[in-house]
């Protein structure tokens, strides 16, 4: 009879408390143990990447998010977290003979840490992956798949508010002729942007990516295959809102005597008066995109969320909504959006 041989240790609750403490303390050298520490025991690089580093940095933004964690400390965690991923990653070789994967954030998009632990995961699965970091602009990203004419462009989005540009980008590689593979929260819950823009295939997590790529199955993803269901310019009304952009900008900021729609006391949340407008005009314009009107519903809810987390009254986003639906009084599906804006908002203040 044979034995079978041990499993390899997983990530108990107890490493992931320790490992996460060493984060609030910004212990990097304890933080590598721990880490180094699972893959000398057996538990494979990939299971280090994703059940240890990938939830530590979702715990790392809700206490950011719910006021409890300065940006100082997420700053501090998130370098950490990226030693971690480059010192375990670095532990194994991977083979590279699968393939050769080029991957990278889209313009704009500076969350670079998701792609890099999917990037480690796939190279640990055999794929040649080539890394290109935060905000890669199209034309280079255009021009770099010409150059190295890899089997597979994946895309990395965090924030949907990128979608428009992210169409340009997907059309663009898809006419090198090398098949998208898109990936992130920013793509909706589901991928259901990811699918409205065309992209060739869509996986939610490093894993199904994993898969996705092994079965070679890309025609089998529903709505995959490189049929985009909005129109590359965005539509009438999406042009003519960023036709509009500045003036709207200029508008709301000037309604709020210059301050920003997130001022109001807490002072952890508000930046720039003209960024913070213009980032909440640019959400409603990738609703417009996409036709979606949840997609600035979330926005406008998480906003809620992190103003009530610090205090802050709501009152300098409502007056900016205001401003924008004199602004857009005849683009119909903004206004709608606007319009249940202020129904989320009103249901945040109520809670
Ligand atoms: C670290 C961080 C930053 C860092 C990023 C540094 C870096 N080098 O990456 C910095 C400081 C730059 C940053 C900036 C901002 N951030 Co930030 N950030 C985070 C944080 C805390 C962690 C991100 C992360 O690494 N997550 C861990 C990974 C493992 O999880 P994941 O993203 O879901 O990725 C997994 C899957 O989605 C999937 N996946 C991801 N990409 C891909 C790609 C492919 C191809 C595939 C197959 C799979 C896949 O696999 C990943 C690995 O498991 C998140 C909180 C959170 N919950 O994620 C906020 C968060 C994403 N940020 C947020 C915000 C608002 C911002 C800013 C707008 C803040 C500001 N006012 O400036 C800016 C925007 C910058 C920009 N233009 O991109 C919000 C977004 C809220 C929203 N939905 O609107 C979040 C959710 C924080 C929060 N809780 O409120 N941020």
């Amino acid at each position: 009879m044979t034995t079978a041989p041990p499993r390899p240790p997983g990530v108990g609750t107890g490493v992931a408390d320790e490992f996460f403490d060493a984060l609030t303390r910004a212990d990097e050298q304890h933080a590598l143990d721990v880490a180094g520490g699972l893959v000398a025991a057996g538990t494979p690089v990939a299971d280090v990447l994703l059940d240890l580093v990938g939830p530590a940095q979702q715990r790392v933004g809700l206490l950011w998010q719910r006021g409890e964690w300065s940006v100082a400390q997420e700053h501090a965690a998130t370098c950490i977290n990226e030693r971690v991923v480059a010192a375990v990653g670095g532990l194994a070789r991977g083979s590279g003979e699968r393939g050769h994967i080029v991957l990278g954030c889209l313009d704009g998009e500076w969350h670079s840490l998701p792609a890099r632990i999917v990037g480690e995961v796939l190279r640990q699965h055999g794929w040649r992956v080539t890394f290109l970091g935060a905000s890669v602009p199209t034309a280079h990203l255009v021009s770099y798949l010409h150059e190295q004419g890899p089997d597979v462009v994946a895309v990395s989005c965090a924030l949907p508010v990128h979608l428009p540009g992210a169409h340009r980008t997907i059309a663009a590689a898809q006419r090198t002729g090398t098949p998208v593979l898109a990936g992130g929260p920013g793509f909706g819950a589901d991928g259901r942007w990811a699918r409205l823009l065309g992209v060739d295939a869509y996986a939610a997590t490093a894993t199904e990516a994993v898969g996705l790529l092994d079965s070679g199955r890309w025609a089998d993803v529903p709505g995959g295959a490189g049929h985009a269901a909005v129109p590359e310019s965005g539509g009438a009304e999406y042009c003519g809102l960023r036709a509009r952009r500045s003036a709207l900008v200029r508008d709301a900021v000037d309604a709020l005597g210059g301050a920003s729609p997130l001022a109001g006391g807490g002072g952890t949340l508000d930046g720039d008066a003209y960024d913070d407008t213009g980032q909440l005009v640019d959400f409603l314009a990738a609703a417009v995109y996409l036709q979606d009107r949840d997609l600035f519903l979330d926005h406008v809810r998480w906003l809620g969320l992190v103003l009530a987390a610090r205090g802050v009254p709501t009152t300098g986003v409502r007056t900016t909504l205001d401003s924008l639906d004199a602004g857009l009084h005849d683009f119909p599906f903004a206004q709608g959006c606007i319009a249940d804006a202020r129904t989320v908002l009103a249901a945040e203040v109520s809670r």
